[in-house]
Formats: structure tokens, C-alpha cells, sequence
């Protein structure tokens, strides 16, 4: 008998001024969900550059997964941010966690300029839009660590078979937002609701959806 696919769902250590990350807190709680048939095993990642790929890359060994779903804290985003592409470029605004701060780096010396996600990002989009969650298409992940853990889970998917990855961004949560004037947040229980949908939509969806969701800024 086969085993049951799983998807390998990751979150960040806090990083910057934070004392928590949102995309760990979501993530956690969806570890041992069954989704479509697929098992989720969540991860946590160091928010540190050479740190993260080691740990992505003992996760990918572990547990073998047909979906990866990247999930990073994007503080200032005020939805659910589908991203739609990953670029090799590291250019840290800030230190990481170990106190590294690569600018204009390769993620990879010589691979790609960027890859595109695997994922159904139309799919994931409307499914989450048709539940009421606010959501966008995204068509940067910025260059600091969560842009170089997109770019290096598919850099690792298309040495795969059958393996699809993508990364979603995710506003603060509220307990993080209070801090400042202006700073959307939204409900950790909106997250996981959002994350588990997304998952869903890639689990069930080899081929995308043709769903215009583009911006002309
Ligand atoms: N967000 C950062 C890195 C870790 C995280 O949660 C980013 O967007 O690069």
C-alpha cells in the first residue's frame, strides 16, 4: 500500500522587533491535519538565511512531501498574500537572526533568474475569496528570507517528480498590530481557515484555474 501523501507546511522564528511569528502560530495548528487526502507536517524555519535551507532541506529528506507551502509573516500586508514568484536575489533590509545580511546574492549561483510557483495560485485565490477571506495575488516576496525559502523549495520541487511548492504572506496578527497606528492585522483563526483552503485548492488542483487576479501597479 502507498503511503498517505503529505504536504510539508512551514513557519518562521520571529524576527526584527517581534516577539512572535503569525506564520508559526497558524502553521503549528494545522500540524497533523488531513487535507484532501494528504497528511500536513508542519516545520519551523529559522529566520536566517543559511540556517532555513538546512532545516528545509533535513524537512524535504524527512518527510517527503508532494506539496510544499512556504507561509512567512509579511508585517504591513493587510491580506493573504499568494505569491506568485520566487527570485534569485538575496538583499536583507535587516540582519537575519544569526546576523547575516547577504546584499545582492544568488540564492542559488546559477540557477534561474526566478521560478514561478507550482501552485495553483487562481485556484488557492478563489477558494479563499469565496469564503470571504482577503486575499491577493502577490507578485514579489521581497529578497530577505522568506522570498530565498520560496526560491530554494522549488528550486528543490522541480528535482522532484511530481512535486508542487508555493509560499503565502500573511498580515500580522492583532496582539502585533496594536503597536502601531496604522498596521492591518487579522484573526490567527482567519489564517489557519485561509492556510487550510489554500491547501485544499493545491491538494485538488493539479492544473490552475484561468482567474484574472493581476494589478496594474
Ligand atoms: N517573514 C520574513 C522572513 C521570515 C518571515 O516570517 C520575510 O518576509 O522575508
Amino acid at each position: 500500500m502507498s503511503k498517505t501523501p503529505r504536504i510539508l507546511l512551514t513557519g518562521f522564528t520571529p524576527f526584527g522587533n517581534e516577539d512572535i511569528n503569525p506564520s508559526w502560530e497558524a502553521v503549528h495548528e494545522l500540524h497533523g491535519r488531513s487535507i484532501a487526502g494528504h497528511q500536513v507536517v508542519a516545520h519551523l524555519l529559522p529566520t536566517a538565511f543559511d540556517d532555513s535551507r538546512r532545516a528545509l532541506e533535513q524537512a524535504v529528506r524527512e518527510v517527503e512531501p508532494t506539496i510544499m507551502l512556504g507561509v512567512g509573516q509579511a508585517g504591513g500586508r493587510s491580506r493573504l498574500s499568494i505569491e506568485r514568484v520566487a527570485i534569485n536575489v538575496q538583499d536583507a533590509r535587516i540582519p537575519d537572526n544569526a546576523g547575516a545580511q547577504p546584499i545582492d546574492e544568488a540564492v542559488i549561483a546559477g540557477g534561474p533568474a526566478a521560478y514561478f510557483s507550482t501552485l495553483p495560485i487562481k485556484a488557492m485565490f478563489s477558494a479563499l475569496q469565496a469564503d470571504g477571506l482577503p486575499v491577493e495575488v502577490s507578485n514579489t516576496a521581497g529578497t530577505f528570507v522568506c522570498n530565498h525559502i520560496a526560491y530554494l523549495m522549488l528550486h528543490l520541487a522541480v528535482q522532484r517528480q511530481g512535486v508542487r511548492a508555493g509560499f503565502i504572506h500573511i498580515p500580522y496578527l492583532p496582539v502585533q498590530a496594536v503597536r502601531f497606528a496604522q498596521a492591518p492585522s487579522m484573526a490567527q483563526g482567519d489564517v489557519v481557515r485561509g492556510l487550510a483552503l489554500a491547501m485544499q485548492a493545491a491538494a485538488s488542483h493539479l492544473v490552475d484555474d484561468k482567474l484574472g487576479a493581476g494589478t496594474l501597479d
